[in-house]
């Protein structure tokens, strides 16, 4: 019998996520851009000065559930540009797509981490 899937993966209209809640309006958020197909809002646990989630409206568990490129190209775009937006992309900043456990991937939905405000490490952990 197959395993059950560790993280928490929602069915199609995504009815019991947190972020497809957040895009909602079911649950605030700092929301700092949107448009009719993504979202950018500020993560609860900032692990830097500046620290946005951006996600696509529409519910895709993670990167390796995602099948659209044009909707992956759309969310980089959006990054860079709530990046601009925050400031942040003269100085730098760092974009992260955790998938899966060993991705580190807490939430099923897929999102980017974008982080600014100071300079980052590397390797990560
Ligand atoms: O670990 P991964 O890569 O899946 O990242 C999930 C991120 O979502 C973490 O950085 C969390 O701090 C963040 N997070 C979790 C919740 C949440 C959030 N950011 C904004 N608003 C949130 N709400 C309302 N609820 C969460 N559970």
């Amino acid at each position: 019998m197959a395993k059950p899937n560790p993280l928490p993966r929602s069915g199609p209209g995504g009815e019991a996520c947190i972020f497809c809640r957040i895009v909602r309006g079911e649950i605030p958020a700092q929301m700092v851009g949107h448009n009719p197909d993504l979202a950018a809002f500020r993560d609860t646990n900032p692990q830097a000065p500046t620290h946005i989630l951006v996600i696509p409206k529409k519910h895709v568990a993670s990167l390796d559930d995602a099948m659209d490129s044009g909707l992956l190209g759309q969310l980089l775009a959006f990054a860079a540009a709530i990046a601009r937006q925050e400031k942040i992309s003269k100085s730098g900043y760092r974009t992260v797509i955790n998938t899966g456990k060993d991705g580190g991937q807490s939430v099923g939905h897929l999102h980017i981490h974008v982080l600014g405000g100071r300079a980052m490490a590397w390797p990560p952990g």
